[in-house]
This record gives C-alpha cells, sequence and structure tokens, in this order.
C-alpha cells in the first residue's frame, strides 16, 4: 500500500494521476496547504522541503519520496510501465520530465502569484512570466506537431506536462493558436484514469477555468498563504 500526501493542486494531480493509470492501491493523505499541515514535524520526516506532493511505499519499508517528478519517476520503476527501460526511450521521458520540472511547473507557477495573487500588479513580470509560459508551450506544440505523446508511448512526461498544461486559463495563458497542444490535451483528459486522478482530491474550483466564485476564493487564500509569509498553495510556487 501507498500513502500518498497531497492536495487538489497539479503537482499533487501528476501522482494520482499516476497511481490511477497504474492500478496501484494507495490511500489519499490530503493536507490543509492552506493551514499549513505541510510544515508540520511528521511531514516534514518525509518531505523536508514540506511541500507536497510524497509518497511512503509501505510494501518497500516505508520508503520515503518527494518531488512531484521523482514520485512518477519511483512509480514507473516500480512497475515497469509508463518509462522505457532501454536507455534512449528512458532519457527521452526524463527529457520532458525535466522540462517539466524545471520550466512548465516554475514558470505558470510564477505566473499565477503575479497575475493572481501578488498585491501589487507589475506588469514587467506578468509579461516575463506568460511569455515563458506561452514559449514553452509553443515548444510543447511544435513537439507534438510530429508527435502522439512527448516521449515515445503515453508516459510520465505526459502525465507531468498535462497536469500543469490544463491550468493554462489560471495562469493567463490561452493556447487557442496551439492546435497539436490542445489534441494532446483533449486525448489525455479523455482518459478514465486521468479523470479518475484529478478528482482525488477534486479541486473546490476548476483550475483550467476562471471567473467564478470559487476562483475569487481560491486566489484570495493563496493570497493570504503569501503574505503571512508561507508558500503559495496549488501552482502558486514553485520549488
Ligand atoms: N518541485 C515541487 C513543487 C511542490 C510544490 O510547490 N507544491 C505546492 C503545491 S503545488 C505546495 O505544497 N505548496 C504549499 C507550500 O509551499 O507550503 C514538486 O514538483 O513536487
Amino acid at each position: 500500500m501507498i500513502d500518498l500526501y497531497t492536495a487538489a493542486t497539479p503537482n499533487g494531480h501528476k501522482v494520482s494521476i499516476a497511481l490511477e493509470e497504474l492500478g496501484l492501491p494507495y490511500t489519499l493523505q490530503v493536507l490543509k496547504l492552506s493551514e499549513g499541515e505541510q510544515k508540520l514535524p511528521g511531514f516534514l520526516a518525509i518531505n523536508p522541503n514540506g511541500r507536497i506532493p510524497a509518497i511512503v511505499d509501505h510494501a518497500a519499508d516505508g520508503f520515503a519520496v518527494f518531488e512531484s517528478g521523482a514520485c512518477l519517476v519511483y512509480l514507473a520503476e516500480k512497475t515497469g510501465q509508463l518509462m522505457p527501460t532501454d536507455v534512449k526511450g528512458r532519457s527521452r521521458v526524463m527529457q520532458w520530465l525535466m522540462f517539466q520540472m524545471g520550466g512548465v511547473g516554475p514558470m505558470m507557477g510564477q505566473a499565477n502569484v503575479f497575475f493572481r495573487y501578488f498585491p501589487v500588479k507589475i506588469p514587467a513580470a506578468i509579461e516575463r512570466y506568460q511569455g515563458e509560459c506561452k514559449r514553452l508551450f509553443r515548444v510543447l506544440d511544435g513537439h507534438l506537431a510530429q508527435h502522439e505523446f512527448l516521449a515515445g508511448d503515453y508516459s510520465i512526461a505526459d502525465i507531468a506536462n498535462w497536469a500543469w498544461v490544463r491550468t493554462h486559463r489560471w495562469s493567463g495563458v490561452d493556447i487557442d493558436d496551439l492546435p497539436h497542444l490542445k489534441r494532446w490535451r483533449d486525448a489525455i483528459r479523455a482518459r478514465p484514469a486521468v479523470q479518475r486522478g484529478i478528482e482525488r482530491p477534486a479541486s473546490t474550483m476548476d483550475l483550467s477555468r476562471d471567473g467564478d466564485t470559487a476562483a475569487q476564493r481560491f486566489a484570495e487564500d493563496a493570497r493570504r498563504l503569501m503574505e503571512t509569509g508561507q508558500s503559495l498553495k496549488a501552482g502558486g510556487d514553485q520549488a
């Protein structure tokens, strides 16, 4: 049995989607980020960075893994699925996984901060992060013009990027002019395991939409966390 410490955020959903795809039994341990449960000593023993997601694998002597990308690689290697085992195939997956972990996630996270939560509107910062998101989306679109998935067959690289790309509206970045990215987004969204994964846990709002009262509450929550010196919840921060 695997314990998944998580919340309804893109990074959390990466791991619940992978667990659903793999059919591994797991229990959801949902942390209340706005109450700082991720900073309590019990959880810091699992993830010293005090952020979700993290997993504890009881079938492997309680082995703990933090960082969403590392969780995905661990689950893929444990099962021999969602990532090829040959050197080149594995490298292709790792390249697009690193692209998400070092690029898409942090840039969308900062776009969210400056576009949604930061008390002062700094146009140059908003443009910088939204522009960088758009540039990364174009890279994905260009690659997907020639390939069905990011790295051979459907893999953890698709899961990691998809969990963030689906929330592009929340970052204020449109993808209307990126047909291949939209085709890939829709194809992955149609997968039953993906639909189950984004419900574990379900978001109080749909991060792929905008403009309702739940969205306002969500932004206020994130803003308050930022102002009290804590990091943001739900893709607000990335490090
Ligand atoms: N690089 C980390 C980022 C984790 C992260 O930023 N998690 C956010 C939610 S998406 C979080 O736990 N925020 C609460 C906090 O910072 O206190 C990963 O990919 O796992």
